[in-house]
């Protein structure tokens, strides 16, 4: 087992991390910005290391820097959480020559799944169902128009290299794809340097469901079901539940061993989260994400099992002990993700929190790196913390969560609390009748209501 991890992330989720390598005994690096010394991880650290100035790219993604920290407390191993490097194949491979763990896939994986045409295409001949469109990169106008024929319209154009909502664009009929091609591939390749793009059936009102995955990278994976995070908005997640309200167990099963089965073929190693979108029935491909996500809690609130513990244990090498029937889902969670945010124009409010309470009792979880008097820097995003929820239904879920809310005090910044207030007293989100365009159309609604 690795003797001391640096966490190479800041926030909620470097308190998480922290909480996992205490648990398992290992002792801890914190680093940190010069805008973050006062935070909670890294007064709980058992060391931490200024790694520079607040703009990430000089600390957080400052590699150099960060070699230089595991160098210089001894640390073997390097949790990146998510965003910042946590898929950056390349900080995988530097640390390997560097002999420290990366606590994630292998870089292989971390790259295929990073390229979305290669993601689909891997995805595809391990067994997984994929949304119908080009089997590849478009290479001309002609061939996306001959694509376009044969799956139908509207089609969506999307860049090899986006993922998360980025360089897509919508053609209703033939006379638009065209446009929509180099339009695409010109955003393409000014967002991200590289033009390729593919083509995709549009898929008009699903819902965004996502597998979660674990594997030891010899040849044994399972999976954690799914968490349904339809409710977002501008391509954020706002709102994140498990199991989907509107999946059987029988499809839990199918599509989880679908998936659990395309891992143990990659031998995948670490945490992974399978992205479709779900309309009819049907569970159709997107992406894969080869991290920790924001929303695992709901993950670990319906299994019991503690994510980043496992991740740790199969990245230093230790098999995989749980087995596909210890996986045992009960009850259902959902998780609010609470924002330093004005709850209907969304604008950032950074600052000092002058009072902060925040809920507590049976199946409440508040997973944050806040506190009385802590100050949220403007340079990062706006993640106060996530409250999640348990219950038995989700009924009881919902009904604890709009109490854990009401109980919620966080003061001297805008939250998006009132929203989650409003929200969960919607007849869809009682109902869990929403598909991934709802709340952007509720939040229209509200403003024209005011
Ligand atoms: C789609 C789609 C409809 N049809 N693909 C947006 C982010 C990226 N991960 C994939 N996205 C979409 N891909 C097809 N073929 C609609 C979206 C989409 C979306 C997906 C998930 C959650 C929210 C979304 C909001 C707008 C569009």
């Amino acid at each position: 087992m690795f003797q001391k991890i640096l966490i190479a992330n800041r926030g909620e989720i470097a308190l998480r991390i922290l909480r996992a390598c205490k648990e398992l005994g290992i002792a801890t690096v914190a680093v940190h910005s010069t805008a973050d010394a006062d935070a909670m991880h890294v007064r709980l650290a058992d060391e931490s290391v200024c790694i520079g100035p607040p703009p990430a790219r000089d600390s957080y993604l400052n590699v150099p820097s960060l070699l230089a920290a595991c160098e210089i407390t001894g640390a073997d191993a390097v949790h990146p959480g998510y965003g910042f490097l946590a898929e950056n194949a390349r900080f995988a491979e530097i640390l390997k020559d560097h002999n420290i763990h990366f606590i994630g896939p292998k870089a292989e994986h971390i790259r295929t799944m990073g390229d979305k045409i290669e993601a689909k295409k891997t995805a595809q001949a391990l067994g997984i169902p994929v949304v119908p469109g080009s089997d590849g990169g478009i290479t001309s106008d002609e061939e996306a128009h001959r694509v376009a024929a044969e799956i139908g319209f509207p089609v969506l154009v999307k860049a090899a290299a986006g993922g998360g909502g980025r360089g897509m664009k919508v053609a209703l009929t033939a006379e638009g794809l065209s446009q929509a091609l180099s339009t695409a591939r010109s955003e393409a390749k000014a967002a991200f340097g590289d033009d390729a793009v593919y083509l995709e059936k549009y898929l008009a009102k699903p819902r965004h469901i996502e597998v979660q995955v674990l594997g030891d990278g010899r040849g044994h994976a399972i999976h954690l079901g799914e968490r349904d995070c339809s409710l977002q908005r501008r391509h954020q997640k706002v709102w994140e539940e498990a199991p989907s309200p509107v999946i059987t167990p029988a499809q839990r099963h199918e599509i989880g061993e679908t998936v659990a089965s395309a891992m143990r073929k990659l031998n995948y190693l670490g945490v992974g989260t399978v992205e479709f979108l779900y309309e009819d029935g049907k569970f159709y491909f997107i992406e894969m994400n080869t991290r920790i996500q924001v929303e695992h809690p709901v993950t670990e609130m319906v299994t019991g099992i503690d994510l980043i513990n496992e991740q740790i244990r199969v990245a230093a090498g230790e098999p995989l002990t749980l087995r596909q029937e210890d996986v045992v889902f009960e009850g259902h969670a959902i998780e609010c993700r609470v924002n330093a945010e004005h709850p209907t124009t969304f604008r950032p409010s950074p600052g000092k929190i002058t009072h902060y309470h925040v809920p507590g009792g049976l199946g409440i979880r508040v997973d944050s790196n806040a506190y009385q008097g802590y100050s949220i820097p403007p340079y990062y995003d706006s993640l106060v913390g996530k409250l999640i929820v348990h219950g038995k239904t989700r009924d009881e879920c919902l009904m604890r969560l709009r109490r854990a809310l009401d109980e919620f005090v966080v003061d001297g910044i805008d939250t998006t609390l009132p929203l989650f207030r409003t929200l969960v007293r919607t007849k869809e989100m009682a109902a869990g009748a929403y598909d991934i365009h709802w709340l952007e159309h509720f939040l229209a609604e509200e403003i024209k209501g005011v």
